[in-house]
């Protein structure tokens, strides 16, 4: 924890329900314990646009604001955090290795996934087509779920074995795979239910109901009825619906 004349630190979030990116951060600073306040800019609003210049130089959130220092872009958030507070980042070092490895991977990946399930926390039964592109996504996270819980258990129940920021990176596909469905088996399906029962995961989720904004564009397969159209290079069409990507969420 920081001592009382440490500079004061702000994170600016968007809305809980939408914004996965700043999930992530959220869950960052949390697990370090570190007194913080909020700055909520609910997505797609006039005051986003209003007020995102003058706290981050991308126009994108989340953003940590540490007395004069800001810290914008979620993975370089996890390595500032993790100077001061080490246990961000697994203690073994293949397991450090591993996590480093997977949260640049979702930083840097998971497009279909992040497009065609965009995250809105309260959303329950919606349905998307399952085109090829997003089955390897959520091939991808299973294999890493598993892979990650098998290989570090002798260090813990998460996905490097202690809670880290790998399962920060990987905390919003919960959120998902409940909306839509995915519901994986074995190891990574024990790990999905683990990362929902999560204190900082319930609580977050409490707080997206209570938001009142609704993104159209993120709220997809509705009944499995909107933008119904076939995909290019789709192996299973069997699921109805597509909705506006939405890669920034
Ligand atoms: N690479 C950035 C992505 C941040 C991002 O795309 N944030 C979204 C919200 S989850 C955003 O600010 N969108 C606003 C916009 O694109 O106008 C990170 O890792 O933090």
């Amino acid at each position: 924890m920081l001592n009382a004349s440490a500079p004061a630190t702000t994170l600016v979030i968007g809305n809980r329900n939408y914004s996965s990116w700043s999930l992530r951060a959220y869950l960052m600073v949390q697990h370090c314990e570190l007194p913080w306040t909020e700055i909520r800019l609910p997505l797609d609003t006039d005051t986003f646009e209003r007020r995102i210049g003058e706290l981050s130089p991308t126009r994108r959130v989340p953003v940590l604001r540490v007395g004069p220092t800001t810290i914008w872009d979620t993975l370089a958030i996890a390595e500032y955090l993790a100077e001061r507070f080490p246990s961000l980042w697994p203690e073994d070092a293949a397991a450090r290795g591993f996590a480093r490895c997977i949260s640049a991977e979702m930083h840097a990946g998971f497009l279909p996934l992040r497009e065609q399930m965009p995250m809105s926390c309260r959303a329950r039964d919606r349905q998307v087509p399952i085109t090829a592109e997003l089955s390897a996504d959520i091939a991808r996270v299973e294999q890493i779920w598993s892979e990650g819980t098998q290989r570090f258990a002798g260090h813990g129940p998460w996905l490097c074995g202690e809670f880290s920021a790998a399962d920060c990176m990987y905390a919003p596909v919960a959120f998902r795979f409940r909306t839509y469905g995915v519901a994986p088996s074995g190891r990574a399906g024990a790990y999905l239910e683990r990362l929902l029962g999560h204190p900082e995961m319930i609580a977050w989720d409490e707080a997206a109901r209570g938001e009142s904004e609704v993104i159209e564009a993120a709220e997809v397969g509705r009944n499995g009825s909107r933008a119904r159209r076939p995909e290019v290079g789709t192996t299973d069409t069997s699921l109805a619906g597509r909705g506006d990507p939405d890669a920034n969420r």
